[in-house]
């Protein structure tokens, strides 16, 4: 399946789950999902049959919110079955709304809490250059996550022990639970500040694969790298993008046959388009 087909196909799925289970953060979860298909299918080096192959790089959600998008890409990659998808977020079930490692093969951290994931990820990054070990740590954080102060001691303590081992990409969607992020806490320096602590700054289309792809390919350098990712929350439903409501919202019934609609259209289809 080309790209475009299997980030379709998610976006498919995600509207029935978060239908199904009537959980919020579509929006959160729709804004990642063309970074973590180009992630999974074209960056990172796993095995879905050794979820704890030693050599494997670590990928960690740090916006744990958005773990239906997670679960959805390694059921595509082959962590586990696709059928699993359909006990997202039911009561007893091993797909809760955050990501729980214990419970899912392919879930390096449980997050949720937002403002760890950075901090864990330095300590991974650390603890392979020590053994000496050559995977890399991808961290997919949001940019309301930004406002968490542990963000910026984990940033300055990475840029000091120049762990170039450490890709942290930015889903700079610019809307968070209740306002616009620049309307909170601004991110509008962030590239500087991050490059203040002496990490290497880049800037990508987050819906264009092309874009993403050469963006998260990083060659090895000196330097921790941040990748800002351009996203739009709720992308892919006109109904959703970039409205705010749709943090806490899910699907209703009357809404599923225009959402599947617009998904399966090939002349709205925007990957077509760009990419
Ligand atoms: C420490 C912490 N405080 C509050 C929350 C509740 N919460 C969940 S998502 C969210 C804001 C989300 O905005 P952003 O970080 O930009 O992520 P997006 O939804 O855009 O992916 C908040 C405050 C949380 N998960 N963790
Ligand atoms: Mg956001």
């Amino acid at each position: 399946m080309e790209l475009y087909e299997i980030s379709r196909s998610i976006r498919k799925k995600l509207i029935m789950m978060h239908y199904k289970s009537r959980t919020s953060h579509i929006g959160s979860a729709l804004s990642i999902v063309d970074i973590l298909v180009v992630l999974y299918f074209r960056i990172l080096s796993v095995n879905p049959q050794k979820p704890s192959w030693e050599k494997r790089d670590r990928f960690i959600l740090s916006k744990g919110h958005a773990a239906s998008a997670l679960y959805c890409v390694l059921a595509e990659k082959g962590f586990f079955e696709k059928k699993l998808l359909d006990t997202y977020c039911v009561n007893g079930g091993k797909l809760s709304e955050h990501p729980d490692r214990l419970n899912v093969p392919g879930i390096e951290v449980s997050t949720g809490s937002l403002g760890h994931g950075l901090s864990i990820g330095v300590g991974m990054a650390l603890a392979a250059k020590r053994d000496k070990k050559n995977h890399k740590i991808f961290i997919l954080m949001s940019d309301g996550e930004c406002e968490e102060g542990s963000v910026w001691e984990a940033v300055s303590t990475a840029g000091r022990l120049n762990l170039n081992n450490l890709v942290v990409i930015i889903d700079y969607n610019k809307l968070q639970a209740y306002d616009r992020t620049d309307d909170i806490q601004s991110i509008k320096s962030v590239k500087e500040k991050f490059r203040n602590s002496g990490w290497d700054v880049r800037e990508i289309e987050g819906h264009e694969f092309s874009s993403i792809e050469k963006g998260l390919k990083i060659p090895i350098a000196e330097n921790p790298t941040v990748v800002v990712a351009n996203t739009i929350k709720g992308k892919g439903i006109k109904e959703m993008e970039g409205k705010m409501e749709w943090h806490y919202k899910s699907p209703k019934k009357e809404n599923l046959s225009d959402f599947l609609k617009e998904l399966n259209s090939d002349e709205k289809s925007f990957h077509k388009k760009t990419d």
